[in-house]
């Protein structure tokens, strides 16, 4: 089954030139077209410490995750990757244009 990409950041992926490494929702994002791909971003709002039912936009990375932390990936294989360090990886070596994709019949 093709699923789409989707890439779980907080309030967008802006750039945060005030924070040491930059906003690590924009870095993953950044890395990811780089590689070609177009993630589908849902943002999620709200702040890690907030209690759960105050955030019930981040449910879903809750559910994915065990934890609040943005940004999360979920790969069109469906597997999901936490941290941005670790999605700028997996985008380096996976680009996009690698992705055998089935002639049409
Ligand atoms: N070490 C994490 C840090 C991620 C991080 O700081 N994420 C911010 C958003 S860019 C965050 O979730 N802050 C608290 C919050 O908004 O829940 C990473 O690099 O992925």
């Amino acid at each position: 089954m093709l699923r789409a990409m989707k890439l779980y950041v907080c309030w967008g992926t802006f750039p945060a030139p005030w924070r040491p490494g930059g906003h690590p929702c924009r870095n993953a994002y950044e890395a990811l077209r780089e590689a070609g791909w177009e993630p589908k971003v849902k943002k999620v709002y709200g702040l890690g410490p907030l209690p759960d039912f105050v955030t019930p936009t981040r449910a879903e990375v809750r559910e994915l995750t065990g934890r609040n932390w943005v940004p999360v990936l979920v790969t069109d294989d469906g597997d999901t990757i936490v941290e941005s360090k670790r999605i700028v990886e997996w985008a380096r070596a996976h680009p996009a244009s690698r992705k055998v994709s089935r002639p049409a019949v």
